[in-house]
């Protein structure tokens, strides 16, 4: 039977065949996708087959084949930093939530998220969640990061998943396709899903006041159904992101105000640090580009990867 696999859980996968039933499945054996070296063989999102059992009264699957991947987001294992870990697949766009400081979102790993994206050419949305709680100088700050990846040509939009604010607008958004909700811990994924649907009643939790932290309360990736006509992958709370598996002349690719440029630099192989006649270095002395973007870039070409993680928190 063909099916899509909406949960995993590492060991277990949950999958919506063909005709509409959920089975419960595990793997065939060994399972190695060919060119990636990851943590878990199979993500929700993937195509896949498999043949059902039956063993007394329980009925289970097994899976024995995945279909070609369309896409992937990929993340860095937390422990083995040469393994990734796909957090879905097969997706039609990707929605960013982001909070100010509670959590604190950094633009370092906004912008780590976005290369990946387009790296995967998966389109990228930002929603700037909790805008009901906001001061006015934090509104301000809001803007104004809106404004700059606006200018780079993401869309981004104000929300508030606990008022409803802008929340149908995000439904507009997501009819007839896969999304994936991804972001730090405590921003809002599982609220606002819920928000959009409200027969599920997924589980949340208030982030921890000493550390203006998430509590990882959703522990795995899982796909939903809604009756508008979309589907919606509610992820785990990201820390970090490692860029994977990256050439260092090939990151300037993903800032697409930088590739618009790229032409213009005097060398083809510009790397857009301390060359002469860069194009991208003057726009950013004429304030065309945006220093924070800059700096992000700075820091992944010159691999200062290892300190993505806690950067997050020094901010602020
Ligand atoms: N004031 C306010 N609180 C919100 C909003 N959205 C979410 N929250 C609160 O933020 C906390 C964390 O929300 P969750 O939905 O659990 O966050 P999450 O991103 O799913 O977190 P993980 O599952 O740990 O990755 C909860 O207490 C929510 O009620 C919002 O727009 N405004
Ligand atoms: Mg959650
Ligand atoms: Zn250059």
């Amino acid at each position: 039977m063909l099916g899509i696999v909406y949960k995993s859980t590492g060991s277990w996968y949950t999958v919506k065949a063909n005709d509409g039933e959920f089975y419960e499945c595990k793997i065939k054996g060994k399972f190695r996708i060919q060119g990636i070296k990851s943590t878990n063989p199979i993500a929700v999102g993937d195509k896949v087959n498999f043949e059902v059992e039956h063993i007394g009264d329980e009925t289970m699957g097994i899976i024995s084949e995945i279909s070609d991947r369309k896409n992937y987001i990929v993340r860095k294992s937390v422990n083995l930093s040469k393994q990734t870990h796909i957090i879905a697949s097969n997706l039609d766009q990707v929605f960013l939530m982001v909070t100010l400081n509670n959590p604190t979102t950094s633009t370092s790993f906004i912008d780590r998220f976005l290369v990946t994206s387009e790296a995967y050419q998966i389109p990228a949305v930002i929603l700037f969640n909790k805008i009901d709680t906001y001061a006015e100088d934090e509104l301000g700050e809001v803007k104004y990061m809106a404004a700059v990846y606006r200018e780079v040509g993401y869309t981004c939009l104000g929300i508030s998943a606990k008022t409803g604010k802008n929340v149908e607008e995000v439904k507009e958004m997501m009819k007839g396709k896969t999304s994936m909700f991804s972001g730090h811990s405590g921003v809002g994924k599982s609220t606002l899903i819920n928000a959009i649907d409200k027969d599920l009643d997924l589980k949340t939790a208030a982030i921890s006041l000493q550390h203006l932290q998430g509590q990882h309360t959703t522990t795995f990736a899982e796909m939903f159904d809604m009756d508008f006509g979309a589907r919606i992958i509610d992820t785990p709370g990201i820390k970090g992101f490692g860029i994977v598996d990256m050439e260092k002349s090939e990151i300037g690719n993903y800032f697409p105000e930088f590739f618009k440029l790229k032409n213009q630099c005097k060398f083809n192989n510009c790397l857009h640090l301390d060359e002469p006649k860069c194009a991208v270095k003057e726009a950013l002395d004429n304030d065309e580009v945006s220093w924070s973007r800059y700096r992000s870039y700075v820091q992944m070409v010159t691999g200062e990867e290892e300190n993505y993680r806690t950067d997050i928190h020094s901010k602020k």
